[in-house]
């Protein structure tokens, strides 16, 4: 019977430790949602770091035999692995340069030996639990020479890969030293996916470029095999998101929230903490709507929910800084005594209350400065079902190449974002709703499932495909 095997960095369970025990929480991203219904089906198994530090072997096993009940298989990595692999090679060189910050990338010869290293490991567990008919899925830039090391073990196997995050111009790939390296991992795979066609693109010009290897139609023509490359844009789990917001713990919550900011015209903006967000672009913007629209003061009220992340990396905890000056700045020039501009929260919040925010939000801001797609603004949508609401996007999300009737700008420039928000604050009501309805058709129709599905079946198909081709 042939199996699914998904891979990715991290596995959908978190496992923390408590006092005396250890805790394992279900991880609430779109990833774990989506693929939730495959890796749970029969025989199939997700392999990945539990997102800690095991030495005790003891301890292990447990964690692992607890793991292995719910279908899941456990890579578990020591703290140099972390800083090399995870903090190093994966955050403090892929993510820039791949959101076109290169100015931030290190180049660390060490930090890319322990990269090689972690994908092999990886390798080893993916081959330990997969057979030769098993379809391997992997999953992001942390594993970008994961699909070759696997076709060297397993030639026939059928592989897929997926990157969550823009693929950037070959003008940005070509200055990595390990480049070629890191095109031919990913050629290992059948299939690879991107968010959009942009990132398609930008991926068949470096091949060309750099490995010499000419495409026709996403197809690539490999010395003894062919590669499929398509966009697959991922979408959420709508209703999930649409029932939450309509749930009555969401409304309860909704309900404090409004009483306790009478009058208040709510911007949202929920982003983790990363400076390819535009966190501190949008502060200023804000800012900038109360200088040039004064009518605003004492009404326009900012929302921002920023999650704790990677704040072991330096240009992490400067933003840090830079946004908490900010929201202060802002916040001691304008407010009053019955108004705070900018309610400003650096945690996480459950769902119910996140829900809750999304409903309440008369305008939501998601202003990337990169953005491989974006989830936070498809979860707005889907829970202003029967509501109003404007989405402000950045075009520079992956999610405006779908979201056509969001109020699109271009996250660098303040005086559009500015313009775009008193735009939002005074649109009719009617013109809202069918802007939100549009969008609403779509993200419901292309939904995480579907996205899951697609994938999956073009894997198979090109399998099949190949077979066919080579017996002929
Ligand atoms: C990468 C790519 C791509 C946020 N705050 C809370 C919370 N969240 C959830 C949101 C959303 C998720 O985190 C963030 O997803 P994004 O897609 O916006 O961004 P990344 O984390 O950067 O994800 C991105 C994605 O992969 C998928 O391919 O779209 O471009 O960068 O689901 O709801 N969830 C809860 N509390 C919070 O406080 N429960």
């Amino acid at each position: 019977m042939s199996r699914i095997i998904i891979v990715s960095n991290r596995l959908p369970t978190k496992v923390q430790r408590t006092d005396n025990d250890l805790a394992f929480t279900p991880s609430e991203g779109g990833l774990a949602t989506g693929l939730g219904s495959i890796y749970r089906a029969e025989g199939n198994v997700w392999i990945g770091w539990p997102g800690l530090v095991v030495d005790d072997e003891t301890e292990r096993q447990q964690i692992t035999t607890q793991l292995r009940a719910d279908s899941m298989q456990p890579v578990f990595l020591n703290d140099d692995e972390i800083r090399g692999f995870y903090e190093g090679f994966s955050n403090e060189t892929l993510w820039p340069t791949f959101h076109y910050f290169s100015q931030y990338a290190v180049y660390n010869e060490q930090h890319w030996e322990t990269y090689v290293a972690v994908n092999r490991k990886y390798c080893e567990a993916v081959l330990e639990a997969a057979g030769d008919d098993d379809t391997i899925w992997v999953h992001d830039y942390q594993l970008l020479l994961l699909p070759q090391m696997l076709r060297k073990a397993r030639p026939h196997s059928t592989i897929g890969f997926f990157l969550h995050i823009p693929f950037p111009s070959y003008e940005l790939l070509r200055a990595l030293p390990w480049r070629t390296q890191l095109l031919e991992g990913m050629l290992g795979a059948d299939l690879i996916g991107f968010h959009t066609f942009g990132y398609m693109r930008h991926f068949l010009s470096s091949v060309s470029q750099l490995l010499g290897y000419p495409s026709q139609n996403g197809r690539l023509e490999l010395k003894n095999r062919t590669v499929l490359i398509d966009a697959f844009p991922m979408g959420i789990d709508y209703e999930r998101y649409a029932n939450a917001a309509a749930s009555e713990v969401a409304q309860e919550h909704e309900q404090n929230y409004l009483a306790a900011l009478p009058n208040a015209r709510i911007i949202l903006s929920i982003d983790r903490l990363d400076y390819t967000k535009g966190i501190a672009q949008r502060l200023r913007a804000f800012e900038l709507l109360l200088q040039r629209y004064p009518e605003w003061q004492g009404q326009a009220t900012l929302i921002m929910l920023v999650v704790p992340s990677r704040d072991q990396v330096a240009q992490y905890q400067e933003l840090k800084e830079e946004i908490d000056e900010l929201v202060g700045r802002i916040n001691a020039e304008y407010r009053t005594i019955t108004w705070n501009p900018i309610h400003y929260f650096y945690r996480s919040l459950p769902l119910e209350e996140l829900t809750a925010l999304y409903r309440m939000a008369e305008v939501a801001l998601v202003t990337p400065i990169r953005d491989g797609m974006n989830l936070v603004c498809k979860e707005f949508i889907a829970s202003k079902a029967d509501r109003s609401g404007v989405l402000i996007l950045s075009e520079r999300a992956g999610a405006a190449r779908e979201l056509s009737d969001a109020l699109l700008i271009n996250p660098s420039d303040m005086n559009q974002l500015a313009e775009a928000m008193h735009e939002a604050l005074i649109m009719p009501e009617e013109e809202q709703k069918m802007r939100l309805a549009n969008m609403q058709a779509l993200v419901q129709h292309y939904n995480v499932y579907h996205w899951t599905r697609l994938f999956m079946d073009r894997l198979v198909y090109t399998k099949i495909k190949q077979m066919t081709l080579a017996t002929e």
